[in-house]
């Protein structure tokens, strides 16, 4: 009885030191949504849990060592102990309740996380090999970054033209994946003003690290100036504009394959590329204009640059006016 107390309060202690432990290490970024709340509640609990199972298995398992070892001098065999159906009806019954009690919190939980609010901001969300698209619906604005006002629910509608991505912004915790040929959706409720960023969260292709977009959650004045700098810039884009251009360059994941300052990558250098003659595959020599950097970036398979493996630069749904933009950029670096 006495060896029984010690070890319950040995693990007692291990469990509190194991789960400080854990918590130093600061597992969890910042919370940034009321979906995260949820989500941390079971974590801890799970902390918890493990750091007592941890406990349980290593403390009685170095007590037994140390206490019970062999003496000089003792030769005895040990005591034959036959099995203990008290001991093996408790330890069924008790982690039995314990993962029924874990899986009844978790729906809750989910249950938590999936919440409707019906006022909610729509957001139809593109995630293509390699970048992200946000598409504003109520406001006729789309977008590289997503902006969303604090303390709003945003229903995010997601959709995938290519392969299976997922959308994961880990302050916020949820994530969900975007499958081609239906919508999946996933709702957030972000509380902290500041800036994020959204990754993808499932392997899709040579340039999957770089699918990366920025999440700025802003107070609902900010929003909505943003909403009216938005609208404005898509009346006034008139022609093409190689800043735009240079931005798409960088959150469309262009960059991952394209230099511009002449060094080699995954694909051709866009330095000095606008007007100059570039060989073709199959010999013939084009000169890059407009009308054929425009039908590569449509239609990469069209045309293959010698020296470059067809099929390595990936198609994306881009609007003419997108297009026009990178063609300006591309012009622009001489
Ligand atoms: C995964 C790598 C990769 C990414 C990302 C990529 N490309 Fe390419 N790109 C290539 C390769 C490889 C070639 C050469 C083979 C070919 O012509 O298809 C190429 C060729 C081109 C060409 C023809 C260039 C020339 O020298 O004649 C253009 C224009 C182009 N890409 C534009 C883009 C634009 C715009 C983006 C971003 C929206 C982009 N690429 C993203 C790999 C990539
Ligand atoms: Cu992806």
């Amino acid at each position: 009885m006495r060896h029984v107390v010690i070890v319950a309060l040995f693990v007692l202690t291990m469990t509190f030191l194991v789960y400080t432990g854990l918590n130093a290490l600061n597992p969890l970024p910042t919370q940034a949504a009321t979906q995260a709340v949820v989500v941390d509640r079971m974590f801890h609990l799970e902390f918890i849990a493990i750091a007592f199972l941890f406990s349980l298995i290593t403390v009685p398992l170095v007590y037994s060592l140390i206490v019970f070892r062999r003496r000089p001098g003792d030769t005895g065999v040990g005591r034959h102990i036959e099995g203990n159906i008290k001991l093996e009806l408790l330890w069924t019954i008790i982690p039995l309740i314990t993962v029924i009690a874990f899986s009844y919190m978790g729906a809750q939980a989910l249950g938590d996380t999936l919440r409707v609010d019906p006022q909610a901001l729509q957001v139809k969300v593109t995630g293509f090999q390699w970048a992200w698209r946000f598409e504003y619906p109520d406001y006729g604005i789309t977008s590289n970054a997503l902006y969303l006002p604090v303390n709003r629910q945003v229903l995010l509608r997601l959709e995938s033209p290519d392969v299976i991505h997922s959308f994961w912004v880990p302050e916020f915790r949820v994530k969900q994946d975007v499958v081609p040929g239906r919508e999946t959706q996933l709702r957030i409720t972000p509380t902290t003003i500041g800036e994020y960023t959204v990754r993808c969260a499932e392997l899709c292709g040579v340039s999957h690290a770089y699918m990366r977009s920025p999440v700025v959650v802003v107070s609902q004045e900010d929003f909505d100036a943003w909403v009216a700098e938005k609208q404005e810039e898509s009346t006034e884009a008139t022609g093409p504009d190689a800043g735009r251009g240079q931005k798409l360059y960088e959150t469309l994941g262009c960059k991952a394959c394209h230099s511009v300052d002449g060094s080699e990558g995954v694909g051709p250098t866009w330095k000095g590329l606008f007007g100059s003659e570039v060989e073709l595959d199959d010999g013939s020599v084009v000169v890059a204009d407009e009308a054929f950097l425009a039908e590569s970036i449509r239609e990469p398979g069209a045309a293959i640059v010698a020296g470059f493996a067809e099929g390595t630069m990936p198609s994306y749904a881009l609007e003419e006016s997108q297009i026009a933009d990178l063609i300006a950029f591309i012009e622009s670096l001489k």
